[in-house]
């Protein structure tokens, strides 16, 4: 059934070839970002090189604790998990219990986690990690409110330039789900994200636009549940919550799994369409706060840095992410 070995108990996760993408996940698991972390750990061409976690769908203390549940359940050893912002640069907090229920990660049964955090606070394990490494190696790809990235690139902004690129998930052109144009990781921190976008580094915005196209369909599920194994299972428990409050909360006949998508980027470009836009963010509106608001009136000036995720395959991805969870193996937590 699992044609892949077991991932090795040390070191970085299974088998990443030589030319794999280096990234750091900055996350706030989150059943999403969960299946981002999968992804990432699990799919050969990520070498993941630390994981940093900041309030966004729960508390700090909740999200942190959930990634590191992940990390047990998937066996990722050897890789940094530190702890960031217990808050938003500017505004109060806004967690998404709806969604994600009390502990952030509501529906399996959690094993208490193995292992430890990083001592190190997630903005200069951030700063170490990217400084590092070779100039122009190293991916950033938030899944969360952007405080830790924005914090980052103020505490040392030698980053900014030092970053290949920033695949975040976050935003919409078109849509919103937390007001009717704002997206939640915007509109929870936006002026972080006003930093972000406006840093002069390429980011690559896949937002709602792309995500509500990543529907955890029955089929998706099935896929997921025929791997077998006990991460696989732990994922399809995930989607069957998720599946639920999306229904309740958004009339969602099935979820959209935002996050893994923009890990799926970073392994496969191909597995989706973007374009190149200025895109901008709202800090001054009553009602369009934290709306990133993207100029498609013309062609996109020389110096434009952004772009934004349009069409995804649908199968491209999901296979990705059955891939990685049959690479990851039976894991004992
Ligand atoms: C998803 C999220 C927050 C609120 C809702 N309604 C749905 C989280 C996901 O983890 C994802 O990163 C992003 N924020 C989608 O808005
Ligand atoms: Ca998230």
């Amino acid at each position: 059934m699992n044609p892949f070995p077991a991932s090795q108990p040390d070191g970085p996760g299974p088998h990443h070839g030589a030319e794999a993408r280096k990234i750091i996940l900055d996350c706030d698991p989150g059943h999403d970002d969960a299946v981002a972390l999968l992804l990432a750990h699990g799919n050969p061409n990520i070498e993941l090189l630390a994981v940093t976690t900041v309030v966004g769908n729960q508390t700090l203390e909740k999200v942190t604790r959930n990634a590191l549940v992940v990390a047990t359940i998937a066996g990722i050893t050897g890789v940094p998990f530190a702890a960031g912002c217990d808050r938003p640069l500017v505004r109060s907090i806004e967690n998404a219990p709806d969604i994600h229920g009390e502990s952030g990660m509501d529906g399996p049964e959690q094993p208490e986690p193995t292992t430890t955090l990083d001592p190190r606070h997630a903005v200069d394990l951030i700063i170490d990690t990217i400084m590092a490494h070779e100039p122009g190696s190293v991916t950033l790809v938030p899944t969360a409110g952007l405080t830790n990235i924005a914090m980052a690139a103020r505490k040392e902004p030698r980053i900014v330039e030092r970053v290949r690129e920033v695949v975040l998930m976050g935003g919409g052109y078109h849509v919103g789900n937390w007001s009717p144009v704002a997206e939640f990781n915007i509109k929870i921190d936006p002026e972080a994200a006003h930093i972000v976008f406006n840093a002069g580094w390429e980011v690559v915005m896949v937002g709602l636009d792309l995500t509500h196209q990543a529907l955890a369909t029955p089929e998706v599920v099935a896929a997921i549940e025929a791997v077998g194994t006990k991460p696989a299972k732990f994922v399809m428990e995930l989607m069957e919550f998720f599946t639920k409050t999306y229904k309740d909360a958004q009339g969602f006949d099935y979820p959209p799994v935002h996050d893994p998508c923009a890990v799926a980027y970073v392994i496969d470009p191909t597995v989706m369409t973007t374009q190149k836009v200025p895109v901008d963010i709202e800090l001054t509106g009553t009602l369009t706060l934290g709306m990133t608001v993207a100029d498609f009136r013309a062609a996109p000036p020389a110096d434009c840095h952004t772009s934004v995720a349009v069409k995804l395959d649908h199968e491209k991805f999901w296979n990705l992410v059955t891939d990685a969870l049959v690479r990851i193996g039976e894991v004992d937590p």
